[in-house]
């Protein structure tokens, strides 16, 4: 399976659909291109390519037909990046190789950028984009509900505030898996599970999705702490060696480098073995385990 080729094509299906949706005229003025800015600042889709990737698995025929519930998913993850990186947060100057969002355009419409991206997210979600491919409004309210537990205070937002809180302290096993599956697994969880509910597949089948997620949202958290070591700023597009700086409780801070890597590796195998019950549409799931592990930015 050719996964360069694969996750190419749908970054262009997933950055036409954003180009198009903020096309649209929208004041202020300042408020758009900070939206945009972030949106169209490089990032690598994962998380709707999970989605999409996953709709595909339990028999999805077309995977245009979710585009826009896989894109609310990336205003969700982009709103967090431009609020983790304000002073109050962890004050970084640069993301995906450019100066962040308050940088450019100050504080204040970093903040709203956010906030507005978040709750597009949701507008999007639930404005029931028509898509023919007779999605219940059951599957899209679960999918509605399962977004926002991700995303707010027993997900992503919880993980990010025991982050911030536990900057300087003593590394520990509870607290540092507590921060890897809220601040980063609890959202990728719910982009792969989201393809598989908008596709109706079998609670088993869903169950397998999950464990799968799992499995490589931990993975994806590690090599991220990795790369914050060893990888080079120019290629990660942030500043490397961010996370001792800050006394951030990462995983080869708690674990070393070594048992992180044996670590990274075992998790994302593990993954793959989570989908055992599924055909040959589950190699792009399989293969962008594999494309994490191996990933440099
Ligand atoms: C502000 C509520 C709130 C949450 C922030 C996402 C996040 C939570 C913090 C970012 C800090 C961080 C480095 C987390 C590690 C995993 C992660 C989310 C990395 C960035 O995601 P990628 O690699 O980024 O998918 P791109 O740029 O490719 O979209």
């Amino acid at each position: 399976m050719e996964i360069e080729k694969y996750l190419k094509g749908k970054k262009e299906q997933i950055d036409d659909f954003m180009n198009g949706y903020f096309s649209r005229p929208l004041k202020p003025a300042p408020l758009k291109s900070s939206i945009i800015y972030s949106l169209t600042a490089g990032g690598k889709r994962i998380r709707p390519v999970l989605c999409l990737a996953s709709y595909e698995a339990c028999g999805g025929l077309n995977s245009k037909d979710i585009i826009p519930y896989a894109c609310a998913l990336e205003f969700i993850h982009t709103y967090s990046l431009i609020h983790d990186d304000l002073p109050s947060m962890d004050n970084d100057d640069l993301r995906r190789g450019k100066p962040t969002n308050h940088k450019v355009f100050g504080e204040a419409v970093a903040i709203l950028a956010g906030d507005a991206l978040l709750t597009e997210a949701f507008y999007l979600l639930s404005s029931n984009p028509k898509s023919g491919a007779g999605i219940s409004q059951e599957s899209i309210l679960r999918i509605i509900s399962e977004a926002a537990y991700a995303a707010g205070a027993c997900g992503m937002v919880g993980g990010q505030a025991q982050d911030i809180l536990s900057e300087n302290m003593e590394p520990d096993e509870g607290t540092l898996s507590f921060i890897h599956h809220k601040k980063t697994g609890a959202l990728i969880t719910v982009s792969v599970r989201m393809g598989g509910i908008l596709a109706d597949c079998q609670p088993d089948k869903l169950g397998s999705l999950s464990a799968y997620a799992e499995n490589i949202g931990l993975g994806f958290q590690i090599i991220d702490d990795i790369l914050d070591i060893e990888g080079d700023s120019q290629v990660i597009g942030k500043t490397a060696g961010s996370d001792e700086k800050k006394k951030k409780m990462t995983y080869p801070g708690l674990y070393g480098l070594e048992n992180s890597k044996r670590k990274a590796e075992d998790v994302l195998r593990s993954a793959v073995e989570s989908l055992k019950q599924f055909d040959e549409k589950a190699d792009p799931l399989r293969a962008i385990a594999i494309y994490l592990l191996n990933r440099k930015n």
